[in-house]
């Protein structure tokens, strides 16, 4: 199951995150300096006798909102998070929208630093997120309080994560693979990589397939699935892709890869 967060800036994203799975995604020089996510974060966490569960950490700051977006495309599950000092702010409510126009059902509101703020605040956020989740894709989510700094909640949220693991429909393993780009890099004696979610399909070494929409045809010459080396990925798990014929600087955040033919490039939608 992959989980996205989603929520206004500095409201506890990385934070949970970091609660979860022990690793700080925020890993670039600016990300730290700044001590705010731009770019998007990745964090496994295995779970024996079950499936992992792979977290992508968006960016909240307004000016980041393509990447929440590339992120959003290929959840399974959202992390609302809502500090419960602020109450929901613009991006709440922009993320929110996002994650309803795409159509994302399963997910939680985590209301965070339930710590710094008295019960009846918590009440008063909760409310006020419940009418705000009114009409959504997540109007029956569940509003979770959190607190990091005193650990309140997160185990509550680490067992509804599981169990929402264990009951996920599985996605259409049938038909055409294809994989929404998030990233692309070069490694010193592999070459070129990408990264994104499988969203439907499996992909498998050695297969021929197409990159929309610049429509340049390539061949798959090793797979990794959630972070370790596999004979083919399934839909809905985190993959990369090591491809023969292609330097990085032809393949960007926004791109799909496909069977050969599978897409016509048009100007309008
Ligand atoms: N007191 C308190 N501070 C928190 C909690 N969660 C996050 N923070 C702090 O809030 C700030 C922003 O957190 P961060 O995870 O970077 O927010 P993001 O921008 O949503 O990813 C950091 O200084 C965190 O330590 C919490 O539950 N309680
Ligand atoms: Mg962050």
């Amino acid at each position: 199951m992959i989980i996205g967060t989603a929520g206004h800036i500095d409201h506890g994203k990385t934070a949970l995150v970091r609660a979860l799975t022990g690793v700080d995604t925020d890993r670039l020089p600016a990300e730290k300096a700044r001590g705010i996510t731009i770019d998007l974060g990745f964090a496994y966490r295995r779970v024996p006798g079950a499936e992992t569960l792979g977290f992508v950490d968006v960016p909240g700051h307004e000016a980041f909102v393509h990447n929440m977006l590339a992120a959003a495309l290929g959840i399974d599950f959202v992390l609302l998070v809502v500090a419960a000092d602020d109450g929901p702010m613009p991006q709440t409510r922009e993320h929110l929208q996002i994650v309803d126009l795409l159509g994302v059902e399963r997910g939680i509101v985590v209301l965070s630093k339930c710590d710094l703020v008295s019960s009846e605040r918590i009440a008063e956020v909760g409310a006020e997120v419940h009418r705000l989740l009114d009409r959504t894709s997540l109007a029956t989510a569940e509003i979770m309080p959190v607190s990091i700094v005193t650990g309140e909640g997160v185990a509550a949220v680490e067992a509804h994560l599981l169990d929402a693991a264990r009951s996920m429909p599985l996605r259409c393993l049938d038909g055409r693979f294809r994989l929404a780009i998030d990233r692309s890099f070069s490694l010193s004696g592999i070459g070129t990589v990408v990264t994104g979610t499988l969203v439907s399909g499996t992909i498998s070494r050695e297969e021929e397939l197409e990159v929309f929409p610049t429509r340049t045809r390539l061949r798959v010459r090793g797979v990794q699935v959630h972070g370790a080396p596999a004979e083919q990925a399934i839909a809905g798990q985190r993959t990369a892709l090591n491809l023969a014929g292609i330097s990085t600087g032809d393949l960007a955040r926004g791109m799909t890869l496909a069977p050969p033919d599978t897409f016509q490039t048009a100007a309008r939608l």
